[in-house]
């Protein structure tokens, strides 16, 4: 007999609550939940979901190569869980004794691509406990300017932890993040947002999701963001349409600085030397409407009524995301954005961007497990970048592996993470995985990156295990609850779940004491125990448990900023102390048609990309529901430019770079601008039930764009690839 069972998908970061049917060990079907905070809507992958779990390609058992890495065929040999975890366990402990742990890096498919945000923060502590500094996790693509170039102005991550105050903003602006595809919980508390009469101003290449619905949408070249909002900050400032108080009491504005040297000083330095205040030289760096229309297409009135708009309709809550983290300039243009949110005065109150409060637990991200003495790869090239926090850029790695600078990457120990393809330079990343010593991947599919690996592991889905998540983050409501998701269905095969593989892992490399000696139950329990609730609650309440927390507002006012001088740091006298701009400035990308009119000639339109609402990044080409809707690649290109190159809607074109070329099949959009073209990156499986094709990833008739790609020339503070904006042609084929 069928039975409904609260649940929740992880599919993707929206982690949306859902009521799961299960008939007889099967899973059958995923729908909304409406009483939970994410419950509202379910999306097409997560309905796909028994798909997904039923798939005849799923990895069931472990499996060893038997042939050399430049083998076609990996020559994969079923061994047994024990085989593989002593084998796993020697090795790394071999590598780490002959080099250091630190020549083991750790990988993981994003928490915000897969149901590795179950178990990310025990494989941070299994990286920890093992003593290397090097995890490989797309910080540089995916979070950098969410989270950690944020640091630099607001000694906080905003607005990756201080997320929007949807319920209660009296404006939204969505820069290069469209929730529509790629978080279904906020794409509705949008929709019900601006129900209730907020304001939306949305910044894109592309007329896509809600920007269709927004009072503004700012159509910017791709890669020119920062200009965008230094204009828009001037405005602001020449209009006085900013929270005086807020800029004058509670960022670096009115100090001083040498005009001698640039060094900033803090209130109450003398010096003879000549000195301007901040605001002045802020104001000066500021781009006015008509030059940042000249750079960035949006025209000069926009820029204004935008401008206007964010203060007459303030609170401001704002999100960025991929839109903005892939560029060679990401972290100058979070840094003029910081500066245009600082001058809303909106941050940390009741419409703007906030903290909700989380669910008081213990930390299990290993950070007192944290040896002294190793150094992150990258932390020499770029000391304020990714790495400092232990993060591995793409590029490093292969760098790492491949030429040994700064030292041999040894082992990689990888959880998902389809590496080559989600990487520019996908064939320089499939060298570099074969030039390592050691490299085991866990995933429920042979990925491109897996034809790498000395062992593959074989994970559950997300509904063949039990799960913990404490927050969901977009409301305070979300973020309050806790949910325990059931096993619904038993593992397919021989698969053991992330966490169990894990737990495994650690206990046989000597590490069970920092891992409660390989006990879940013993393992969540530590972590829920301040707050309040139990293992058996939550496993008596599959939908989950809802804590009567309260958002705290204006929490500066207490202790001030997070940043080493208490405040706002608009001018950044670290970034200085680096010799990078202290105030946020604008630069040119580093594949463009001003930056680089050699290429310029040749490949005369402007390259981005953006995500599938049918696919998670590079997964799920293989499901048959999802590719009936999308089952070819596709570029999106104006229908002039189309026209231009005789080339008709639905064609096979070839997109190409001074990289190489690739297929796709064109799709027209008259909202783009004719100089700019969209593609898609991810594609590589076949659909067997469709008779659709796979793609190879590398050579002749591939479709995978980050084949094309470059990861330079990247940002250089954090190492974030220029996969957003560079230059292509597009042919028929
Ligand atoms: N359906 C689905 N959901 C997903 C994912 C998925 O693959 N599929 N992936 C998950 C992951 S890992 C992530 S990181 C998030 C990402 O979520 P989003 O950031 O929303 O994803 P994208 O669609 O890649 O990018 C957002 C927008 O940026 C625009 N854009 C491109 N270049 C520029 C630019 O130079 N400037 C500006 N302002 N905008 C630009 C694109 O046109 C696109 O509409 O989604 C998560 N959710
Ligand atoms: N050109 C271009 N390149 C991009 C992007 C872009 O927008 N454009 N986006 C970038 C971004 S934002 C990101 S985050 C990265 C994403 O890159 P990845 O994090 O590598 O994401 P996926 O491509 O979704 O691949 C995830 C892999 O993990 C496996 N997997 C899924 N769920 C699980 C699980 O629960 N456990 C385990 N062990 N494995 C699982 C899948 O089968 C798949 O093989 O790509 C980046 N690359
Ligand atoms: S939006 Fe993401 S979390 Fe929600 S149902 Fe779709 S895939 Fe699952
Ligand atoms: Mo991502």
């Amino acid at each position: 007999m069928a039975t409904d069972v609260a649940t929740f998908c992880p599919l993707c970061v929206s982690r949306c609550g859902a009521t799961a049917t299960v008939d007889n060990g099967r899973l059958l079907a995923l729908r909304p939940l409406p009483g939970h905070p994410t419950g509202q809507a379910i999306c097409v992958k997560g309905k796909a979901a028994p798909e997904i779990v039923a798939h005849p390609e799923r990895l069931l058992h472990p499996l060893r190569r038997t042939t050399p890495k430049s083998a076609d065929d990996p020559g994969w040999e079923r061994i047994s869980w024990d085989e593989a975890l002593t084998t796993i366990a020697a090795k790394l402990t071999a590598i780490a004794s002959e080099s250091g742990p630190e020549a083991v890096v750790f990988g993981s498919a994003s928490p915000s691509t897969s149901a590795m945000s179950d178990s990310i923060d025990w494989l941070v502590r299994l990286r920890r406990a093992f003593g290397s500094p090097n995890l490989l996790g797309y910080m540089e693509l995916c979070g950098w300017g969410r989270y950690f170039a944020t640091m630099y102005t607001w000694g906080e991550p905003v607005p990756g932890a201080y997320l929007p105050d949807l319920d209660q903003a009296g404006c939204i602006l969505y820069w290069g993040y469209n929730p529509s595809v790629s978080r279904l919980a906020h794409a509705t508390a949008t929709t019900a947002a601006r129900r209730r009469g907020a304001k939306l101003v949305v910044v894109d290449p592309r007329r896509a999701g809600l920007a269709s619905k927004a009072d503004q949408w700012l159509r910017v070249r791709p890669g020119t963001d920062a200009a965008l909002a230094l204009a828009i900050t001037r405005v602001m400032i020449e209009n006085d349409w900013y929270d005086k108080e807020f800029v004058e009491k509670w960022t670096n504005a009115s100090w001083l600085v040498r005009t001698d040297t640039g060094e900033l000083l803090a209130p109450g330095t003398t010096t003879d030397a000549p000195t301007r205040a901040v605001w002045d030289l802020l104001a000066e760096s500021c781009l006015t409407p008509e030059e940042a229309e000249r750079i960035t297409g949006v025209p000069a009135e926009q820029i204004v009524a935008v401008a206007r708009l964010l203060w007459e309709a303030r609170p401001v809550a704002f999100y960025t995301w991929s839109g903005l983290e892939q560029h060679s300039n990401a972290t100058q243009t979070v840094r003029a954005i910081s500066q245009l949110y600082a001058l809303t005065g909106s941050l940390d109150k009741p419409g703007g961007n906030v903290l909700f409060t989380p669910i008081p637990a213990n930390p299990i991200d290993g950070m007192d497990l944290r040896p002294p003495g190793t150094r992150a790869i990258g932390v020499d090239d770029r000391p304020l970048g990714p790495a400092r926090y232990e993060f591995v850029t793409g590029e490093d790695f292969y760098r790492a592996a491949l030429d040994g600078v700064p030292y041999r990457a040894r082992a990689l120990v990888n959880f998902g993470a389809n590496l080559v393809m989600a990487h520019g330079d996908s064939a320089r990343g499939r060298d570099a995985l074969a030039a390592l010593d050691f490299f085991v991947h866990t995933d429920l599919f042979l990925n491109p990156t897996a034809a790498q690996a000395d062992l593959v592991l074989p994970a559950t889905s997300a509904w063949e295990a039990e799960a913990l998540r404490m927050g969901f983050e977009t409301s305070q409501a979300a973020q309050s609850t806790v949910q325990l998701r059931q096993q619904l269905v038993a593992p397919r095969g021989e698969a053991r779940s992330d966490l169990r593989i894990i737990f495994d892992l650690a206990v046989a490399l000597g590490l069970g004491a920092q891992f409660f000696d390989g006990d879940l139950d013993a393992a969540w329990r530590h972590q829920l125990a301040p707050s309040g609730v139990t293992l058996d609650q939550l496993r008596a309440a599959p939908e989950g448990i809802r804590l009567p927390l309260e958002t705290v507002h204006r929490k500066y006012e207490q202790r001030g900023f997070r940043t080493p001088s208490g405040v706002v740091e608009l001018y950044s006298e670290t970034l200085r102390q680096h010799g990078y701009p202290p105030l946020p400035t604008y630069a040119e990308p580093s594949l463009s048609p001003l930056s680089r009119p050699d290429l310029a000639a040749r490949y005369p339109l402007v390259l981005t990309c953006a995500k599938s609402l049918f696919f998670c990044e590079t997964q799920h080409r293989e499901i048959t529901s999802l590719r009936k809707s999308a089952p070819e690649p596709q570029v999106e290109l104006h229908p002039d430019t189309a026209a231009a190159r005789n080339i008709s809607a639905g064609d096979w074109v070839r997109l190409e770079t001074p990289k190489g070329s690739i297929r796709a099949r064109a799709k027209f959009n008259v909202n783009l601008d004719p100089g700019v073209v969209c593609g898609q990156h991810g594609w590589w499986q076949p659909a067997g039930d469709l008779g659709q094709p796979g793609y190879p990833p590398f050579g002749d008739g591939s479709a995978n764009l980050n084949l094309v790609l470059s990861q330079t020339p990247s940002d250089p503070i954090s190492g974030s690839s220029p996969l957003r904006a560079s230059l292509c042609e597009i042919t028929r084929d």
